[in-house]
């Protein structure tokens, strides 16, 4: 059974073969490799969509997309559907996670809440009944500086809920398999699991 993952980050093909073969180790999730479609949408599940309709079409096997980002309280949402670009045009990580570091450090906001998102769009070609979409959430707050080398984009600077005070850190100290288990990216996994149960 194959299901082809219609994105172009190589993090997030890892992350969703890791996590589905914990679940669903019959299912093989193939990266899409086709054209990439321009994701002008306003919210994560936008843009969820348009990239897994695209890559059913193209394949014409079931497609995964994930739209996903960092969602700061005290800046009302942002970086949110901007994350990968939040410092410019070149998806550059660690420009992203220092201007979020910078503009966190002009406000006086002791919590620096934030949580990230993962919204996945669920597309069967042929059969627009089945279009689905749905969301994780993994809540916790933003570290003053980064620190670890794991994961990717803003993992280095984000701490998730949940842990030992006197033994907290951030996702970029965290194993894969500790991120894979708790993340939005799981968290959403697991409210598709049952949308995938046909397959
Ligand atoms: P595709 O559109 O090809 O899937 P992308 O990286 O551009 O790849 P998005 O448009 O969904 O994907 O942008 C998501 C950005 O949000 C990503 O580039 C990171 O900056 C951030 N992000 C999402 N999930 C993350 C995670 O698990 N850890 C760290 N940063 C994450």
């Amino acid at each position: 059974n194959q299901i082809v993952l219609a994105t172009h980050n190589r993090h997030k093909v890892e992350e969703f073969q890791s996590i589905v073969a914990a679940t669903r180790p019959d299912l093989i999730v193939v990266a899409y490799d086709g054209p990439e479609p321009v994701e002008d949408g306003v919210t994560f599940a936008e843009n969820a969509l348009i990239k897994a309709r695209a890559a059913a079409e193209h394949t014409g096997l079931p497609a995964l997309a994930d739209d996903s980002g960092i969602c700061v309280d005290v800046l009302g949402g942002a970086p949110g559907v901007f994350s990968a670009y939040w410092a410019g045009h070149a998806k550059d990580a660690a420009a992203n996670l220092n201007l979020l570091l910078d503009q966190l450090s002009d406000i006086r906001d002791p919590h620096r809440a934030a949580q990230f998102v993962s919204t996945i769009a669920f597309v069967v070609p042929g059969d627009a009944s089945r279009e689905s979409v749905v969301e994780g959430v993994w809540p916790g707050r933003l570290a003053t500086a980064a620190s670890g080398e794991g994961g990717f984009g803003y993992d280095p600077i984000f701490i998730p809920d949940g842990q030992d005070a006197d033994a907290e850190r951030t996702v970029g100290e965290w194993t894969a398999l500790e991120k894979n288990t708790a993340s939005h990216r799981a968290r959403a996994f697991e409210a598709l699991a049952p949308l995938l149960a046909e397959l």
